[in-house]
């Protein structure tokens, strides 16, 4: 038996199913989970000391690659002062002012721990502001699991969102729509049929979280104008965009102004660190100045809180997004012409720092295209890049990251090892 196996066996008797969060366990990849012991750049390294060069980045955070030598400076600096104060600091005031400068909607911003935290708070705020109930998501948009978010698309469009988590109340999943993402026409007709009941739409703008699918710029704006005719808060889920695709986050891409954002990973620098935030009129109506309560021990953290400011400063340097954008194309295009040689049906995408591999010929641009991928394909792709010492999400449905570590011989290498995984799929 390995050591990974041996880990992995031993983890499921004290936590289920082994991992702390359900992706980290393999299910739809097969497989024996790898227990990572260290990283440092654009590797880390297993239990049995195996080096991969790592594109989850722990699902986005580490954008500079692992352990920094800045931002370890930077959270060692500050560890001797304090672990945890539960009381405001100087350095909260900084990553908030940062996070304003960077994000030019963002107005005011409360710092939470998760993402989940992020988003469950920005729809309580949403639904306090308009003093309404009804919030619209979309298929295949993740956003945490607070209760209201762990929907699926009911029968039709007038019915009420069905739970996609067991524990979920159908009290709480029918104040849920969830609508086709891309779809103009459908969103139209949401609203005119109850758009007066609408507090938020929540949209990941850039999504991840069914592999990369860009939203069309059509989409984004009628979200907007929609929003703008009936009064309801328009909140963009950049928690894996912002940061990724764009300094100024999906919405400097698009330029598109929603009324609320939430943020985290890259402001963490890989430290339990989120944000949620925007007009300050809305923002207003947060606790302890208005009566939407919201609250968190260890928000604004200041270790988190050292390597997320940190790693925003870093990021500023001039070109780092062409950079990463420049670096991330030429691993995704480099995977498309190993593919079409070894002539296995592929195709990929990449915005910013972020990509997406589909087993199938098109670019899918909705959900129910993404449906239509070879996952049989991907899953044997991805054990042989694993063997091979490339690790990516072990998921058809989650999109990849390339951090400012990874350099050319790092992707050159990732497409050789590619060249011999396409060969032994086409075989
Ligand atoms: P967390 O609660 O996991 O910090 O953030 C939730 C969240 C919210 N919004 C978006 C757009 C997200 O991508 C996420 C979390 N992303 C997943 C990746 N598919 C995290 C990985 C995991 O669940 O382990």
């Amino acid at each position: 038996m390995s050591k990974n196996q041996a880990l992995f066996e031993r983890a499921q008797r004290t936590i289920p199913g082994g991992v702390n969060s359900p992706v980290r366990a393999f299910r739809s990849v097969g497989g024996t989970p790898r227990f990572i012991e260290r990283a440092q750049g654009a590797y880390f390294w297993d239990a049995e000391g195996k080096r991969y060069i790592d594109y989850i980045g722990s699902w986005g955070p580490m954008i500079l690659g692992h352990v920094h030598p800045e931002v370890l400076d930077a959270v060692q600096r500050v560890l001797a002062n304090g672990f945890s104060f539960g009381a405001p600091t100087e350095a909260e005031i900084e990553i908030a002012e940062e996070i304003c400068k960077l994000v030019p909607s963002i107005e005011q911003v409360r710092m939470v721990s998760s993402g989940t935290e992020a988003t469950m708070s920005a729809l309580r705020l949403a639904r306090g502001f308009t003093d309404r109930s009804r919030i619209i998501k979309f298929e295949g948009c993740y956003h945490g699991h607070a209760d209201s978010l762990l929907v699926k698309a009911g029968s039709g469009l007038l019915t009420f969102g069905n739970p996609t988590s067991a524990g979920v109340p159908a009290d709480i999943a029918k104040h849920t729509t969830v609508l086709e993402y891309n779809n103009v026409e459908q969103l139209n007709e949401a609203f005119k049929a109850f758009g007066p009941e609408i507090a938020s739409v929540i949209v990941e703008p850039v999504a991840g979280n069914m592999n990369l699918v860009r939203a069309t710029p059509e989409f984004l704006d009628a979200l907007r104008e929609r929003c703008n005719e009936y009064g309801a808060v328009l909140i963009f889920d950049e928690v894996m965009c912002g940061f990724r695709v764009a300094l100024g986050g999906a919405q400097q891409v698009y330029g598109i102004k929603p009324d609320l954002t939430c943020l985290g990973k890259v402001i963490g620098g890989g430290m339990p660190a989120a944000a949620f935030g925007g007009r300050r009129d809305i923002m207003a109506h947060l606790a302890p100045l208005g009566g939407v309560y919201q609250a968190g021990t260890l928000s604004g953290n200041p270790i988190a809180v050292a390597a997320g400011l940190k790693t925003l400063k870093l990021i500023q340097r001039p070109g780092f997004y062409d950079d990463l954008a420049k670096q991330t194309r030429k691993l995704v295009d480099g995977l498309t012409r190993a593919a079409r040689d070894a002539k296995v049906p592929f195709s990929a995408d990449s915005i910013g720092g972020m990509f997406g591999l589909y087993f199938m010929d098109q670019v899918p641009g909705s959900f129910a295209q993404i449906q239509q991928g070879d996952t049989k394909r991907f899953n044997a792709f991805f054990h042989a890049m694993l063997d091979a010492g490339v690790y990516f999400a072990p998921s058809a449905f989650e999109a990849g990251f390339v951090s400012s570590a990874h350099d050319d011989a790092i992707v050159d290498a990732t497409i050789d090892a590619a060249r011999g995984a396409f060969a032994s799929l086409a075989a």
